[in-house]
């Protein structure tokens, strides 16, 4: 087991890495930018290391000054967190030459998933189903043409470098797939310079369904059922939920029963996600992601699993902590992505917080770095806490949220809580009605009244 962990993130993922480590009676070392002296994990940290100015560029994102803060504090392994270097695999490569852990996949994996044309053939070729589309990549207009006429319009045309939304472009005719398509191509080579883009047929009314698993890198994986994420606006998630209030337990296995099997067969080490869009009761695969992900806790709650201390075992060379048949799934777990942004405009409200009174009780969770008197930096992305609940059941979890929503109290700056306090509300999120286009539709017909 490592002696020392150095945490390459900040904010509330910092904090949840930090406290699993120290359960396991691992030292600490956090790492900060000048912006976050004041942040709690460095507070809460055995050692902390300044890493560099505001700009993630020159702190969270730079290689040598982590590499740097290793050597000073004698660190044995890094955990990365999700976003910043999580799915850098020239960090975990270079990390590894120095001789320090990577907690996390191979190298080789992150790059494989990390490239959305090989994450699908690599998808494919271990059994997990995908949206119809091209082989691999598309470069000119005739063979976009074919493939179109193959799957059939509307199609997507999609960047190989892209993922999470961005760089995607709809043709919904012969006549609209050549302007598209070097639409895709110029927004992708700008964006990650890098053209290449494909073709999937596009599905109209999906939800997005995305499923956990743990590999030990010994062979053995296991998945941990899954997570419905079809509330997000705008790629960003907003609620998350699990087990999906769209799939029965027949359904469960047979999905988790393909990952996990998948996973095993690629020899996959650690946490991962398997991203699927769910239309018409079947699956397709779009994406995976190689880090653990903001939204794990849902997944924590509903299975009893410690998500990041299974990272941790697993990339000192410990077995997984359960195996397949000793996973249960018990109630259901929702999360709200609580952010420091205004509920109606988003518009971000950095600032200081002059009074934090987050709820409790029974099935309340709070994961946030936040306290009275912080001052949320305007440099990083907007999360300010994740508020997230359990019940026995869907109604009983809706009920507890709906509580822990009113009970919650953040002064000092705007944030997103109102806009909770309308969904947990709203009957058809109480009726678990919704796809990937419900909020954003629900926003524009001006659902949210905030005063
Ligand atoms: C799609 C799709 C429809 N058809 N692929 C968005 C981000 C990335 N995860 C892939 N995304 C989509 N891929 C096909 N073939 C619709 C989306 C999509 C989406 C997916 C999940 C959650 C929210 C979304 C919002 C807009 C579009």
């Amino acid at each position: 087991m490592f002696d020392k962990i150095l945490i390459a993130n900040r904010g509330e993922i910092a904090l949840r890495i930090l406290r699993a480590a120290k359960e396991l009676g691992i030292a600490t070392v956090a790492v900060h930018s000048t912006a976050d002296a004041d942040a709690m994990h460095v507070r809460l940290a055995d050692e902390s290391v300044c890493i560099g100015p505001p700009p993630a560029r020159d702190s969270y994102l730079n290689i040598p000054s982590i590499i740097a803060a290793c050597e000073i504090t004698g660190a044995d392994a890094v955990h990365p967190g999700y976003g910043f270097l999580s799915e850098n695999a020239r960090f975990a490569e270079v990390l590894n030459h120095h001789g320090i852990g990577f907690i996390g996949p191979k190298a080789e994996h992150i790059r494989v998933m990390g490239d959305k044309i090989e994450a699908k053939r690599t998808a494919k070729r271990l059994g997990i189903p995908c949206v119809p589309g091209s082989e691999g990549g598309v470069t000119d207009t005739d063979e976009a043409k074919r493939v179109a006429a193959d799957i059939g319009y509307p199609v997507l045309i999609k960047a190989a470098s892209g993922g999470g939304g961005r760089g995607m472009k709809v043709a919904r005719s012969e006549a609209d797939l050549e302007n598209a398509l070097m639409t895709a191509r110029t927004e992708a080579k700008a964006a990650f310079g890098d053209d290449a883009v494909y073709i999937e047929k596009y599905l109209e009314k999906p939800r997005h369904i995305e499923v956990q698993v743990l590999g030990d890198g010994r062979g053995n994986a296991i998945h941990l059922a899954e997570r419905d994420c079809s509330l997000q606006r705008r790629h960003q998630k907003v609620w998350e939920e699990g087990p999906s209030p769209a799939l029965n337990a027949e359904m469960r296995e047979q999905i988790g029963g393909t990952v996990a099997r998948a996973m095993q067969e690629l020899g996959y080490t650690g946490a991962g996600t398997i991203e699927f869009l769910y239309e018409d009761g079947q699956f397709y695969f779009i994406e995976m992601n190689t880090r653990i992900q903001v939204e794990h806790p849902v997944t924590e709650m509903i299975t009893g699993i410690d998500l990041v201390n299974e990272q941790i075992r697993v990339a000192a060379g410990a077995p997984l902590s359960v195996r397949q048949e000793d996973v249960r799934v018990e109630g259901h777990a929702i999360e709200c992505r609580i952010n420091a942004e205004h509920p109606a405009t988003f518009r971000p409200s950095p600032g200081t917080i002059t009074y934090f009174h987050p709820p409790g009780g029974l099935g309340v969770r709070v994961d946030s770095a936040a306290y009275q008197g912080y001052r949320i930096p305007p440099h990083y992305d907007s999360l300010m806490g994740k508020l997230i609940v359990h019940g026995r059941t869907r109604n009983e979890c809706l009920m507890r949220l709906r509580r822990a929503l009113d009970e919650f109290v953040v002064a000092g700056i705007d944030t997103t809580l109102p806009l909770f306090r309308t969904l947990v509300r709203n009957a058809d999120i109480q009726n678990g009605l919704y796809d990937i286009h419900w909020l954003e539709e629900f926003l524009k017909t001006g659902g949210l009244e905030v005063e």
